[in-house]
């Protein structure tokens, strides 16, 4: 008797050494996020990532029965290696869902293997309006260039500046943002003498300031990725331009605050538009900036972290809504249509478009207890992409 129980419970033993780890497998939710974390993009990386762990660690790694792990990977910010990763994500580690995506072409270039393998795509910083159609798979948590940028255009002309050069990074976003603004502008009675897209690798901004300054509009608007705004704002300095009574307008983008406190006073009078500032005036926002510099040395969290968090919650809201059941279709209708508010005020994400609905801020740097921040002073609220009425 005795012995018989000992044979049954080796047997038992045996069949839990295999069917314990496909167990352990189907408890286990998978989240592979791909980022920029070494490279021209690290900053943004780095936001993501800690933001993404902090979401963790303020909302435990058990969801819906099911233990979440993130999976980080670095793509350098070459879309060539985060095709390469995602792919290896999907069919290796059958991750449940994919996120991150520092730029537009490396959401792009992952678009095709989130349709392919019906794996939600949750992209949590490439902001070009089309990048949600390039598959039904994507869903966004950070935000879109048109929409900063039309705020802007709407702004300048109430506020004396009537003439405005662009220089903007040549590619996705910078192209986007250059055309919303400029049509905007013009249709509101500005004028628009030139457009400049200087390279997104590697820019020297020096010969391109140096037309601006030349053709001397009101203001100049830029649009530079997250990490870039610190070069060109030195270099605005450095040639004058505020001194020749050209101001600097931009996306928020430009005056980023991984950065701002670093920029020194030309920074100081800085109209921008954008969905986040860390300075933004709320609860939720106080307890998501104290939480993330307490975890992180002090350092500031930016748009790219809160579109990171807002991101990781989007993510878990979908896991607990489908019961831990998983499915990326399942997930991904999960996804559509939720609503809360973030650090950066009340956001929602269109079921139609699968892009998120924000509010976008005017804003302007201050000096305050001897830091700079972007100081919000006007609203838009609820603003769709305005990209998608195509
Ligand atoms: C993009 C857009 C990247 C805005 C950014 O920083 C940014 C993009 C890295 O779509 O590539 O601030």
């Amino acid at each position: 008797m005795q012995k018989r129980t000992m044979i049954q419970a080796a047997i038992a033993l045996a069949l839990a050494g295999t069917g314990g780890a496909a167990l352990a497998q189907a408890n286990v939710f998978k989240i592979g996020l791909i980022l920029p974390m070494t490279g021209q993009q690290a900053t943004t990386g780095r936001q993501i990532e800690a933001a993404a762990k902090l979401w963790m660690a303020q909302n435990g790694d058990t969801v819906a029965g099911k233990k979440v792990q993130l999976i980080v990977k670095d793509d350098t910010s070459l879309p060539d290696v985060t095709r390469r990763l995602a792919q290896e994500l999907v069919v290796n580690e059958k991750v449940d869902v994919l996120a991150g995506m520092g730029i537009t072409p490396s959401a792009l270039a992952v678009a095709p293997i989130a349709t392919q393998s019906k794996t939600p795509l949750v992209v949590m910083a490439a902001a070009t309006s089309s990048i949600t159609e390039a598959s039904p798979f994507i869903v966004r948590s950070s935000f879109t260039l048109p929409q900063a940028s039309v705020a802007l255009a709407d702004w300048a002309p109430k506020n004396g500046i009537k003439s405005v050069v662009t220089l903007v990074s040549d590619y996705g976003p910078g192209i986007d943002a250059e055309k919303y603004f400029k049509d905007r502008f013009l249709f509101n009675g500005g004028k628009v003498p030139e457009t400049l897209r200087v390279p997104l690798r590697n820019p020297d901004f020096a010969p391109f300031l140096q037309k601006v300054r030349d053709l001397k509009p009101d203001a100049l608007f830029v649009f530079v990725p997250s990490g870039a705004g610190a070069a060109v704002m030195k270099q605005f300095g450095e040639r004058g331009m505020d001194k020749a009574g050209i101001k600097l307008i931009g996306t928020g983008d430009v005056t980023d605050d991984d950065q701002l406190n670093d920029m020194g006073d030309v920074a100081l009078g800085v109209v921008t538009s954008h969905h986040y500032s860390t300075a933004h005036p709320s609860a939720a926002n106080k307890k998501f900036v104290a939480e993330f510099q307490k975890a992180n040395k002090n350092l500031r969290p930016n748009f790219m972290a809160v579109g990171g968090y807002d991101g990781m919650r989007v993510i878990y809201e979908a896991l607990k809504k489908t019961g831990g059941k998983g499915g990326g279709e399942a997930l991904l209708g999960a996804m559509k249509g939720q609503i809360f508010e973030s650090p950066r005020g009340p956001v929602f994400i269109d079921a139609q478009t699968r892009d998120i609905v924000q509010n976008i801020y005017l804003r302007k740097v201050e000096k305050k207890d001897g830091q700079l921040w972007n100081v919000e002073f006007d609203v838009i609220k609820d603003v769709k992409d305005p990209g998608k009425s195509k």
